[in-house]
């Protein structure tokens, strides 16, 4: 494992944190690369049922490193997003665990992005969203673009990529871009107990669930209607299914074993 990357898992969950503190986290190409291996080996990976993205120190992620911007190696920033950060992105989106960023503190640029593209979004009181790309004269990348006004709303959703204003962990929650806002000091044992009840899930479904929600934002009804049909038949022939319906009627909690 690289510098700049934690990676720990604790039974069924596991925990990756951005640990750059002294440059507020911002993301490396070795910590890029390390973090889409990562994501991607977890995706194969039956055995962790949940991941929580986080910071360490007072920060979240501000994004790309600029320093490393101005040394004599770093790629036309096209290709750094289409080779680098993209897919984190995607690795996000189509893993079947669900993703849980646990935002500790400032957001920026594509840290910012990454955070927008979890599943869920538990913010300490300290944490802020900044769409920090304006003022380097760059545009929202790493899907901000796409999650924002889905997340948010269209107009909300301008006036953060064009105006730029940083967006309070209490306005946040407020407009929806997270669901949950904890003092600091608790925002660990939040969302690990989040990642707990989402662990005691059943995986299949879980991942069936993503799968579903995620085709929803670019399908109408009836193709909605039509996939999680589908879905639901990967999910109804799962053994999990059998055990959540056989501990329904023994009147117990269920274990699931993601069969
Ligand atoms: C940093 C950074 C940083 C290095 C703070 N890098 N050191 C994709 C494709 C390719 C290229 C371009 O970009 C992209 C996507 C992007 O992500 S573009 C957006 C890149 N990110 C930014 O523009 C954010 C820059 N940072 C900030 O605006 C502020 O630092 C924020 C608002 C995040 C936090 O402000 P403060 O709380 O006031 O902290 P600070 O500015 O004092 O920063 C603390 C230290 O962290 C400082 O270092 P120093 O040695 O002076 O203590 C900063 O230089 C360093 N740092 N962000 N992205």
């Amino acid at each position: 494992m690289v510098d700049g990357l934690r990676v720990e898992v604790d039974g069924a969950v596991a925990t990756l944190t951005l640990d750059r503190p002294e440059a507020l986290n911002a993301l490396t190409v070795p910590v890029k690369v390390a973090l889409r291996e990562t994501l991607e080996g977890i995706a194969a990976d039956r055995s962790v049922r949940v991941v929580i993205l986080t910071g360490a120190g007072r920060a979240f992620c501000a994004g790309q490193d600029l320093a490393e911007r101005e040394g004599p190696d770093a790629a036309p920033l096209e290709t750094e997003l289409r080779e680098r950060f993209n897919p984190i992105i995607r690795a996000v989106r189509s893993m079947g665990q669900p993703v849980i960023a646990a935002v500790n503190g400032v957001a920026a640029g594509a840290g910012a992005s990454l955070a927008f593209a979890c599943d869920l979004r538990v913010a300490a009181a300290e944490a802020r969203f900044v769409l920090a790309f304006g003022r380097i004269g760059l545009i929202p990348d790493s899907g901000a673009t796409w999650f924002l006004p889905r997340l948010i709303g269209a107009s909300r959703a301008a006036e953060l990529a064009l105006v730029g204003d940083p967006v309070a962990a209490d306005e946040a929650l407020r407009i929806g871009l997270v669901h949950r806002v904890v003092p600091g000091d608790a925002l660990g044992s939040e969302a690990r107990a989040l990642a707990d009840r989402l662990a005691a899930s059943a995986p299949v479904a879980l991942a069936m669930t993503k799968a579903a929600l995620e085709h929803a934002w670019e399908m109408d009804l009836e193709a909605s209607l039509s996939e999680e049909a589908r879905l639901q038949g990967v999910a109804g022939r799962s053994a999990d299914h059998a055990e959540g319906l056989t501990a329904f009627r023994e009147k117990r909690p269920p274990r699931f074993t993601g069969e």
